[in-house]
Parts: structure tokens; C-alpha cells; sequence
């Protein structure tokens, strides 16, 4: 493909990416037809800012002779935390507009993974919405729903059944033309069966018949579908356990009750454990905050702390590596060109 034209990332591995021409997306474009693009040795393209970046699904291009040159700014961007991977973090898809978080009815839903896959949702900047999958299975769907709106605090939540064709056009209404989303959630929790219902053809394959709810990770890449009405899918694999990237205004906006219990604690630095005055101890004690959301709110702030220290020492580190090349850029010109090194 020789063009100036951006392209669309509909799939990224390592060493190559597939995209699709921009004109091609949003549209009927058939994954299919998506075009080979190869990267540098490192994997790496520029960006408009100094960094270098992986390109990732959801990423648009400029490709010239079949090479990325580079990689456009992200509007929005769900990154995770890889902890002892060398980069520390992950973007998972950019230019996302909804994040679908998906989760099933049967086995019961994991109401701490809900909330973490809403803490990496706010952070990316994209829009959550959580879809209950597997009605069916169930006797009280919309009871359990109801459990689950009380920890999606102001995110819509739907329950669906694609074997029994429910609850779809409450989704369908999320794809409007020219919209990102991207289906985040456990192994075998629906997800390319619910790509496959939006997009009316067997797009991704699914886990079959078996419904065990057990991981099998029938996905194993993540994906770009056009769907014929000018919307994008994503899907992913089931994530067993994903990092949350330190974010403490996604933090308090997932957890919107907890934040504003800890504004009317009497300290400002009230650690919630056992301090005079806690509004929090207090919310425990009467029951108005359950002990199972305060720890996950725990568990999630401190990973959060633990991130932004190892992103600050890592930044600390790059920024010494920069001023060294400086100086030895700043004494290579003082010797001027062509001089011995010693
Ligand atoms: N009963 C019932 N089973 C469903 C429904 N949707 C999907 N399933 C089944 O659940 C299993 C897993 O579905 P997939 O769509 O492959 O799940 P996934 O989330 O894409 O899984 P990974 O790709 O491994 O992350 C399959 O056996 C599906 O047939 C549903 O609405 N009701
Ligand atoms: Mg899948
Ligand atoms: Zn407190």
C-alpha cells in the first residue's frame, strides 16, 4: 500500500500490524481485505510527541510503502499495568469510544472484577457500559442486574442472552456510526458471541456449546470488526487479571461513594483504619458500605500508589538517561567534529 492515507490497526502482532484504509472504516469493510503493514526491528513507531510507541488495535497509521511512520495521538487509550514487562505498561486498544464490559450471569458475576475493568474503563477516557450475558441461565436477571448497578455507580447495565436473542437492542443502540467499542471481560464470558450478534455473522469464533464458565480462552488476539452499520467492535481475549494503571480520578469516579465518604472523614489524611472521626468506619459500621467493596476500593488504590511509584521511578531513570546522552552530546560538540575520542 503506498499512501498518505491513515489506516486503521484491526489487528497488531508482533513485528507486523493489519489495517484497514481509512476510507474502509467506519463501513461494510471485510477484515479480510485489512493490509499487511511492516514494522521497525524494535516494533516500535514515532509518534507526533518524542516517544516511540507499539502500535495497537484501535491506533490509525500513516503508512508509506508498506511501513508505519506513524502512529496518530490516541483520544483515548485502555492501558494496563504488565508488571516485569520492561515497557510496565499496556495499551490494549486506542480511539475507544464505549468500553462493553462483559460479564455473566451464570457462574454469578465477579462484582471486584466489575469494578477494576470500570477503574481501567474511566481511566482510558472511553465511555463503560457493563452487559450482563447469559440470561437465560438464570432465574432473576434483572435482580441480579440490580446487584450490579449498585457497584457500576451512574453506568448503564444491561442483561442479555444471545441463544436467546434478548436484551440485544439495548446494545445495538450503542452503535452508532463512526463509534469504538471494545468487549472487555473473563474467558467465557460471551464476548465474541456478542461481537457475533451485533455483527450478524460468525466474525470471531466462540468457546461452542460448552458453558462451564471455566477459562479456555477461545480468543487469542485482539481484533477490529467493522460492523455494515459504520461501528466498530473490538474484541478481546478474557483477560485473567488485569493491572490497573494508577489513576486516582478514575478511582474516585468508579468508586463515587467511597470517595465521598472519605471527604468527610475529620482528618484529611484519615488512613480508615481506626482514626477519630472516620466516615468511612462509620458507613461500615452501619452497614451503608459493605466490607467487600471497601477492600476492593483498598486493594485497588494501593496497587494504583504502588504503579505511580514504579511510573515515577521509571521516569526519574529515563530522564537521567536523557541527560546523560545531553552532556555527552554537549562534550562530543566541545571537542568538535572529527576529534579522537581520547
Ligand atoms: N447459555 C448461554 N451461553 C452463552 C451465551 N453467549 C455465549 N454463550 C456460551 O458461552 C461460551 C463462551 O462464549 P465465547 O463467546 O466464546 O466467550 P468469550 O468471552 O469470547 O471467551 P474468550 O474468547 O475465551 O475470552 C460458549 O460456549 C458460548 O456458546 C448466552 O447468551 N447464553
Ligand atoms: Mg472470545
Ligand atoms: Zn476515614
Amino acid at each position: 500500500m503506498v499512501t498518505s492515507e491513515a489506516a486503521r490497526v484491526v489487528r497488531a502482532d508482533k513485528g507486523a500490524v493489519l489495517v484497514l484504509p481509512g476510507h474502509q472504516t467506519p463501513g461494510a469493510a471485510d477484515p479480510t481485505e485489512a493490509v499487511r503493514v511492516v514494522l521497525d526491528r524494535d516494533g516500535l513507531v514515532a509518534t507526533t510527541g518524542e516517544e516511540r510507541l507499539a502500535p495497537t488495535v484501535g491506533d490509525w497509521l500513516d503508512v508509506v510503502d508498506d511501513h508505519a511512520v506513524l502512529i496518530h495521538e490516541r483520544r483515548t487509550a485502555l492501558v494496563r499495568d504488565t508488571a516485569g514487562a520492561t515497557s510496565h505498561v499496556q495499551a490494549l486498544a486506542a480511539n475507544v469510544d464505549v468500553v462493553v464490559i462483559v460479564e455473566h450471569l451464570d457462574p454469578d458475576p465477579d462484582l471486584g472484577r466489575i469494578e477494576r475493568m470500570l477503574t481501567l474503563a474511566w481511566r482510558s477516557g472511553a465511555r463503560p457500559v457493563v452487559v450482563l450475558t447469559k440470561a437465560d441461565l438464570v432465574p432473576d436477571p434483572e435482580g441480579m442486574a440490580a446487584d450490579v448497578a449498585g457497584v457500576a455507580l451512574a453506568v448503564d447495565v444491561h442483561t442479555v442472552s444471545v441463544w436467546e436473542d434478548r436484551g440485544l437492542d439495548a446494545v445495538r443502540a450503542l452503535l452508532a456510526p463512526g463509534v469504538t467499542l471494545v468487549v472487555v471481560g473473563p474467558s467465557g464470558a460471551g464476548k465474541s458471541s456478542l461481537v457475533n450478534a451485533l455483527a450478524g455473522r460468525e466474525v470471531m469464533d466462540t468457546g461452542g456449546q460448552r458453558n462451564d464458565g471455566r477459562g479456555r480462552h477461545t480468543t487469542t488476539f485482539r481484533q477490529l470488526v467493522p460492523l455494515t452499520g459504520g461501528a466498530m467492535l473490538i474484541d478481546t481475549p478474557g483477560i485473567r487479571g488485569v493491572g490497573v494503571v494508577a489513576d486516582v480520578d478514575a478511582l474516585d469516579t468508579t468508586f463515587s461513594d467511597v470517595a465521598a465518604l472519605a471527604d468527610r472523614c475529620r482528618f484529611a489524611d484519615c488512613h480508615h483504619t481506626g482514626d477519630a472521626g472516620c466516615a468511612i468506619a462509620a458507613a461500615l459500621d452501619s452497614g451503608e458500605l459493605s466490607e467487600r467493596r471497601f477492600d476492593s476500593w483498598r486493594r485497588l488504590a494501593k496497587e494504583a500508589a504502588y504503579q505511580a511509584r514504579r511510573s515515577d521511578a521509571r521516569l526519574a531513570a529515563e530522564e537521567r538517561d536523557r541527560w546523560k546522552r545531553v552532556t555527552k552530546d554537549y562534550q562530543r560538540g566541545l571537542r568538535g567534529p572529527g576529534q579522537p575520542r581520547h
